[in-house]
């Protein structure tokens, strides 16, 4: 049996670089609640960002609950039902409603021509997700917030190191936030983070994430435990060293795909994002109706040959139970992000991916046609 080949693996640099670092860990015997590797992370996070303020967490989800919390949302709040479920999730933990607004077909983010249509004097916030690390019209989005007085907080959670020509697509809206998981181009295992505009910001979702303790005696607010361990921060700084190589090997592998990948009738995939720099966090093909199988199909047969694509993002998260008889999670309303959801595939793209593992994916994308031409389905 051959190796399986996972959509994403991540990057790991030489075990022997994380010797020093453990070694200082058991040395000063300092785990977590803000040690001196999580306050170096951040500094070295800020730095290399381009941004002023970050704050970690222990993942992205409760950064992003957390953030919702620092900013007093409540209501109705519009986003994306092409995201991952902590998106919408992150909402209803903050006992917030979601409002499903369709996706443009090009960038897959939230369409701007449609969100005024959604607003209602419930309406408090947006909530964009930079999907695939693909940006989104900032520029709209904060014009349409101006207007009605809403706040904008970006899910990020795909989007590190993303830059437009202004600088880190993080400085835009009322807050951002990350994610460091385990499939993310950059990774602490678990891990995530707010990026805020300004320290006042900053300062509220730093005691936001430690039980709301201000000082030893004082608490100001019913806080959570998010923060970020010693462990994980020490894994953010080491990861920072390669960060760029791995960036490089992603590009350099979304282009192999773009050649490769050309000429297929029914395999569309989307245009290079419109930015400064991008972080090939995903590989995505659209599988349309003249390709001779079907997206599934096609998704069974790759694992057939052991090659483990995902359909991000399928079904819609408005699709799931806790969401679906919300009346924008009707499918009338989310063409574009229903159509997607149906035809979209993830390819294996990570570090250390080899060239023959690309080409069997490849190999099997084009049997697809193959198959038909025999007159064999999948
Ligand atoms: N917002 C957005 C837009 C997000 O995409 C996410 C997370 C969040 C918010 C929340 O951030 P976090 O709270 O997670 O920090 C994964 C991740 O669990 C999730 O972090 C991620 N988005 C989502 C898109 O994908 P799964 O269930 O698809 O992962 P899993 O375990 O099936 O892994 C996929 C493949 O990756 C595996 O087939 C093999 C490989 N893998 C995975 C892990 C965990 C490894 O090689 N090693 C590993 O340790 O959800």
């Amino acid at each position: 049996m051959k190796e399986p080949i996972y959509v994403t693996r991540p990057f790991l640099p030489p075990l022997e670089e994380l010797q020093p670092y453990l070694e200082r860990i058991w040395a000063n015997r300092q785990l977590t609640n803000g040690g001196p590797f999580h306050q170096e992370f951040e500094q070295a996070l800020c730095d290399y960002l381009g941004v002023e303020y970050i704050s970690l967490f222990t993942n992205g989800t409760l950064a992003l609950v957390t953030a919702l919390q620092a900013l007093r949302i409540t209501g109705d709040v519009i986003t994306t039902p092409y995201s991952f479920v902590a998106t919408s999730h992150s909402l209803l933990w903050n006992g917030i409603r979601p409002v499903f607004v369709d996706i443009d077909p090009e960038t897959l983010n939230l369409d701007p021509d449609k969100i005024e249509a959604a607003i209602t004097p419930q309406t408090t916030a947006i909530l964009p997700v930079h999907v695939y690390g693909r940006p989104c019209d900032t520029q709209r989005i904060q014009s349409i917030a101006d207007i009605y007085g809403l706040k904008v907080i970006y899910d990020a959670a795909h989007a590190f190191g993303v830059e437009d020509e202004g600088g880190s697509i993080l400085r835009h809206g009322d807050v951002s936030i990350l994610s460091f998981h385990g499939t993310k181009v950059f990774t602490t295992f678990e891990g995530g983070a707010v990026i805020s505009p300004d320290a006042k910001t900053k300062k509220r979702i730093d005691y936001l994430k430690n039980f709301g303790f201000a000082d030893e005696v004082t608490v100001v607010a019913p806080g959570i435990n998010g923060k970020m361990n010693e462990f994980q921060a020490a894994l953010g700084l080491l990861q920072l060293n390669h960060v760029d190589t791995a960036l490089k090997e992603r590009a350099e592998l979304d282009r192999q795909y773009r050649e490769a990948l050309a000429d297929i009738p029914g395999i569309r995939y989307l245009t290079l994002p419109d930015c400064s720099r991008r972080n090939y966090a995903y590989f995505v093909i659209m599988v349309d109706p003249e390709y001779p199988i079907s997206r599934d199909e096609l998704y069974t047969r790759l694992r057939q040959n052991n090659i483990f694509a995902r359909r991000y993002f399928y079904p819609l998260i408005s699709n799931f139970p806790m969401y679906r008889a919300l009346p924008s999670a009707n499918k009338s309303n989310l063409p574009i992000a229903s159509a997607s959801a149906d035809r979209v595939l993830c390819l294996p793209i990570y570090p250390g991916l080899d060239k023959s593992a690309l080409e069997s994916t490849v190999d099997v994308i084009r049997g697809g046609r193959s198959v038909l031409l025999h007159g064999i389905r999948a």
